[in-house]
């Protein structure tokens, strides 16, 4: 044999697939070829890569990965920064172990591979051996040893099942009409997810913006892996016992929802498309005939000149402002929806003044891109430009000036028609400059951004209200998303409740579908089935296209609306329990639809497909998304007892049963130990409820703590200290219900506080308060009333046979106690 093959062939032994491949732009990590330690970052060069691991927090470690020097950190969506840790970091010759608070990382050298491990060494999550991270050309891709019976849940919104083992996914923010129920991907990308196995569980957030693709064991038996067309391997590793902390976690890095105003909650009433003025007040005035109780209207793209954003039809809206301040009056908030081509066209100021700022995208040749979409061949502003985003804030203040609430971000993907934007579109991307492909995921959030931060500056300390279609990780900071354009089907309805619940474990709490379907018309049966999921939704806002079906509470005939109207009725009567769950998502991330794999996360029963709809809303009702069309279905009860809302009958956990089912209710259940304030019936959130707050407790044998917040709804004058905030907590052990004292300088609407006891028993109870018998009369009242439960078929009617206890008493600031 000659010297030369003989080499080749001992070469073969040597690196098989490196030496063969690498040409080719194949290229594997590597061995670690030097390491060393800088405070809490490990910096590793490798054979072909460099890498930087980074210690974010006991629980948090970033992995950044590239084949050329790492490149000056810059992220969209990461605001939050390492915080000092106690990092321990060991190495022998062939590997490095870094130790936190929380977690281990040990990282083999030969070749480099990574593996999380707990304190007590159980492995959380490690590279594929043989795998672990590498390049084909540009794009590259991290492989993560597939565990035995691994759940992968979140990845935002995304369609699909609850777990998405077994599937792969693409992010590309993309305008999807009627998509269907398996479509991907659809308008956003939120590139994290949560995995589970072996009673540990784990987030990833794989922050690259540009195309990104995620594989869950799709058409493989060996990997997860997640990778990307260019740009760094840059991904944080969250490991925490509960997911709920995951999630924290997560926005402690991509930022937290704000406090949202309240009309937001209420219930918001669209159509593709609400015109001319008359019909806009029609459609108020029939609200509140019916006593169908709302706080908004949405007024779609032909409230515009030709499509012409910043603009009114001046024939359909004669006087925009005056027609805000008759809605205003009758309690209504306006949102506008606002795409972002704008028109090419001499003469259109907001076009003009874009030229004069210099803010559109443009050609390496200099020239405008050019798109067309509604309003005809139109220029893109570019959000990744300050600049971009002040001229939007400044175009702004004219809805500002009429008394516009809400700004409702479209087409932000960004869509032109042809859904296909060249590569060679120029950004600025913060003057760092940059082409389509990298910053395409991001377009809708440097929108919102613009619109959140534009609408802020243009109204004096008011909240702004933003809803966007697209967006990536971190848009919980600027907007409430909604689902797109779905269809009128039952599938569709199921879909969007998975979707939110997805976008809950991803980050965002703020959330809605539109409801009774975009395209085409529901039955009956599922509309009225919708409306009473969509009045369990963070955003509850009925909406559908141009050619489909009406879809106002009262386009379905009585028997329907009665049921909306009873639903949405118990929306406003759960505002102040709703705005507390608010509170709590905006301080720790919490979702409002809480997917059952949050709190139930190692029980396998919430996984399975006939049950992966089912959510918590807030911490207290499981809410059943019921199917619309057969109205028969089976629920899973997790752990514990549940309450019937309608009749407090009691269900045992750990249960499964079948429901055959009329329309006029939606399954919902009660958790044991749950509290859960309540105001009485408004039909907005401008009108005041009675002085008495509804404090409704079910008896159990957890304890319970429920964070009660206040404030004014609308400013931002609770950053300043002006809310009303305090800890209600029951212990069953030591049968007592407890208030803690008042935090915040604002008063409560309420007065009085009637406490509702749930499952305590019929008998009039011995109440003490701080330990001492109850003065009858005095400062506390006992009585033993049948009071009207929540049943939605008469809701203002008792429930025969069915008796609480109930105390109502004057509300203090200071803290107390209650036993029985
Ligand atoms: O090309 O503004 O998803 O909610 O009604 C369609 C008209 C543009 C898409 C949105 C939909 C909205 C519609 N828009």
């Amino acid at each position: 044999m000659k010297l030369t093959r003989l080499l080749a062939l001992a070469l073969t032994f040597i690196a098989p697939a490196q030496l063969l491949y690498a040409q080719n732009g194949v290229k594997q990590t590597g061995k670690v070829t030097a390491v060393a330690v800088n405070g809490q970052d490990v910096d590793i060069t490798t054979e072909n890569a460099f890498v930087k691991l980074q210690v974010y927090s006991p629980n948090i470690v970033r992995v950044r990965m590239d084949k050329q020097k790492l490149a000056d950190d810059f992220s969209y969506a990461v605001i939050g920064k390492p915080v000092k840790t106690k990092v321990t970091v060991n190495q022998t010759d062939s590997e490095i172990n870094i130790t936190t608070d929380s977690l281990k990382v040990n990282i083999k050298k030969s070749p480099y591979q990574v593996t999380f491990s707990t304190l007590n060494g159980e492995v959380i999550n490690q590279d594929e051996t043989g795998l672990t991270t590498s390049w084909v050309n540009e794009s590259v891709t991290t492989y993560k040893h597939m565990q035995d019976n691994e759940h992968f849940i979140g990845l935002g919104e995304k369609t699909g099942p609850l777990d998405r083992k077994g599937n792969a996914y693409t992010h590309w923010n993309s305008d999807t009409y009627a998509y269907t129920t398996g479509q991907d991907p659809i308008y956003s990308t939120i590139p994290f997810y949560i995995g589970v196995h072996h009673n540990v569980n784990y987030g990833i957030f794989f922050d690259n913006t540009w195309q990104s693709d995620f594989n869950f064991g799709a058409s493989n038996n060996r990997f997860s892996s997640f990778g990307a067309k260019g740009g760094e391997m840059n991904y944080y590793f969250i490991y925490h016992t509960h997911i709920a902390d995951i999630i924290k976690s997560y926005t402690s890095l991509t930022g937290l929802m704000k406090l949202p105003p309240l009309w937001s909650l209420g219930y918001q009433q669209n159509r593709y498309s609400y015109y001319p003025e008359a019909e806009v007040m029609r459609i108020a005035e029939t609200l509140r005939e019916k006593k169908i109780p709302a706080d908004g209207i949405t007024l779609d793209i032909h409230y515009m000149d030709k499509y012409k954003v910043f603009t009114w039809d001046e024939k359909r809206f004669p006087d925009p402002k005056a027609m805000t301040k008759k809605l205003g009056d009758m309690g209504f908030k306006v949102t506008l929806i606002v795409d972002p081509g704008i028109k090419e066209e001499k003469g259109y100021g907001v076009y003009e003044r874009g030229v004069k700022e210099d803010i559109f995208a443009k050609y390496p040749d200099g020239t405008y891109y050019t798109g067309q979409v509604w309003p005809g061949w139109c220029h893109f502003p570019d959000f990744t430009d300050p600049k971009g985003r002040a001229w939007w804030g400044n175009e702004l203040k004219k809805y500002a000036a009429e008394g516009v609430s809400g700004i409702w971000n479209d087409m932000n993907e960004f869509s032109t028609w042809g859904q296909k934007s060249p590569d060679n579109i120029l950004f600025s991307f913060e003057g760092k400059g940059a082409a389509h492909p990298q910053i395409h995921n991001v377009y809708g959030l440097e929108m919102i951004r613009s619109s959140y931060e534009g609408y802020k500056a243009a109204r004096e300390n008011k909240r702004p209200f933003i809803l966007t279609r697209s967006g990536y990780a971190g848009l919980q900071r600027y907007a409430a998303i909604w689902t797109g354009d779905n269809r009128a089907e039952n599938d569709h309805m199921l879909l969007g409740v998975r979707l939110m619940n997805s976008l809950g474990l991803s980050g965002v709490p703020f959330a809605g579908m539109d409801i009774g379907g975009f395209t085409g018309g529901a039955s009956p049966s599922l509309y009225a089935r919708w409306m009473q999921i969509g009045a369990f939704n963070p955003y509850m806002r009925n909406h559908s296209g141009i050619n489909s079906k009406a879809s106002e509470p009262w386009a379905y005939g009585e028997e329907v609306l009665e049921i909306t109207r009873n639903y949405i009725n118990l929306r406003y009567r759960l505002l102040p329990y709703l705005y507390s769950s608010f509170y709590d998502a905006s301080q720790t991330g919490s979702p409002i639809m809480r997917s059952l794999t949050i709190d139930y996360t190692h029980d396998e029963n919430v996984y399975n497909g006939l049950y992966e709809n089912q959510y918590m809303f807030g911490k207290a009702f499981l809410v059943f998304p019921f199917d619309g069309v057969t109205n028969y279905g089976k629920l899973y009860f997790p752990a514990g007892k549940w309450y019937d809302l309608y009749n407090g009958n009691v269900q045992q956990g750990n249960q499964k049963i079948a429901l055959d089912l009329g329309i006029s209710k939606l399954p919902v259940y009660v958790k044991e130990s749950s509290i859960i304030p309540m105001q009485s019936q408004i039909q907005n959130t401008t009108e005041a409820p009675s002085d008495t707050l509804y404090l409704h407790v079910y008896k159990g044998s957890v304890n319970n703590k429920f964070v009660y917040y206040e404030d004014d709804g609308a400013s931002f004058d609770y950053e300043k200290g002006d809310y009303y905030k305090r800890d209600i907590s029951y212990n069953p052990a030591k049968k007592a219900i407890s208030f803690g004292k008042v935090e915040g300088s604002a008063k409560s609407k309420f007065s009085n506080v009637k406490l509702v006891l749930h499952g305590f028993g019929d008998n009039g109870m011995p109440v003490k308060v701080n330990g001492k018998a109850l003065q009858a009369k005095k400062d506390f009242q006992s009585l033993m009333v049948p009071i009207s439960r929540f049943d939605p078929t008469g809701f203002s009617n008792p429930v025969e046979g069915e008796k609480v206890n109930s105390i109502t008493f004057k509300n203090n600031s200071d803290a107390f106690s209650i036993t029985y």
